[in-house]
């Protein structure tokens, strides 16, 4: 299913190579059957450090990559860091040819576009757990004076609930950023839950995952951003596992205010 269409830029992310969950496979096709000016590797494209766990199905992905990073290919390559492939992106971009980047900002139909794995924004709460733990131990004593109708610890405790979860966590993270930096279109992976938040003029995006049978990606052309389905031939897998989404990365520079919010620009790895 050859897609004659051209993007101007395709994104996926968490690939988990190394993962025997992972649709390396599946992303092969996608990259052979689509069209595309830029293509953009938002990060988890690895699942660890561990190269012996990579299958042949895995080194084909790469070499794919490799491939389309030839200049006379004409398609631009970009590697965003994630959180699970810090580290070894450095090695990988020396092995598949790619530039590394912690952030990767381009402008496309005169739009300021920015590429961030989004586990900077994941840690506001978890990198340590001390306000978690003192909100639930003051929601505890709450429970024990309020009595029965307990109206007040419930709403706190939903309210909790929201602000931990993580897809959430990383949507606002996101969109803020977004907006500090005057960018009108976000990407972000991490979450493996593909989505489109558009909010104060910004639009988020998450491209998803490859580690479920429903693998996502997106793209963009004159019509927009599209949240996509992989559609091609799927392969038969062990079940999928939900992979723990368990380091939680410091904020680190990448939230520092940039200086009077001046525009965003790529940072290298
Ligand atoms: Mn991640």
């Amino acid at each position: 299913m050859m897609d004659s269409r051209m993007m101007d830029t395709l994104i996926l992310s968490d690939l988990h190579l190394g993962s025997e969950v992972s649709r390396a496979r599946e992303a092969t096709e996608l990259l052979a059957n689509i069209n595309f000016r830029r293509l953009v590797l938002l990060g988890d494209i690895f699942s660890d450090l561990n190269f012996r766990r990579l299958t042949s199905e895995h080194w084909k992905f790469l070499s794919r990559i490799r491939k389309l990073s030839n200049p006379k290919r004409k398609v631009e390559v970009v590697w965003v860091e994630g959180n699970h492939d810090r580290g070894l992106s450095q090695i990988m971009s020396h092995l598949v040819g790619v530039p590394v980047y912690q952030r990767y900002v381009w402008e496309y139909q005169g739009m300021r576009h920015v590429a961030v794995h989004g586990h900077q924004f994941d840690g506001l709460c978890a990198k340590n757990d001390f306000w978690p733990r003192v909100g639930e131990r003051l929601l505890y004593t709450l429970q024990q004076i309020e009595g029965r109708q307990k109206r007040l610890s419930r709403l706190i405790d939903r309210m909790n609930t929201s602000w931990l979860r993580m897809e959430s966590r990383v949507a606002e993270g996101a969109l803020l950023y977004a907006r500090a930096g005057r960018v009108q279109r976000i990407f972000c992976g991490h979450t493996h839950v593909a989505t489109h938040i558009q909010r104060h003029g910004v639009d988020y995006y998450n491209s998803g995952s490859w580690i479920d049978a429903n693998p996502t990606y997106l793209t963009i052309d004159e019509e927009g951003v599209q949240i996509r389905h992989y559609e091609g031939t799927k392969y038969d897998y062990e079940p999928a596992q939900p992979l723990p989404i368990e380091d939680l990365a410091p904020l680190g520079d990448l939230l520092e205010p940039s200086p009077a919010f001046s525009d965003y620009e790529s940072v290298p790895a």
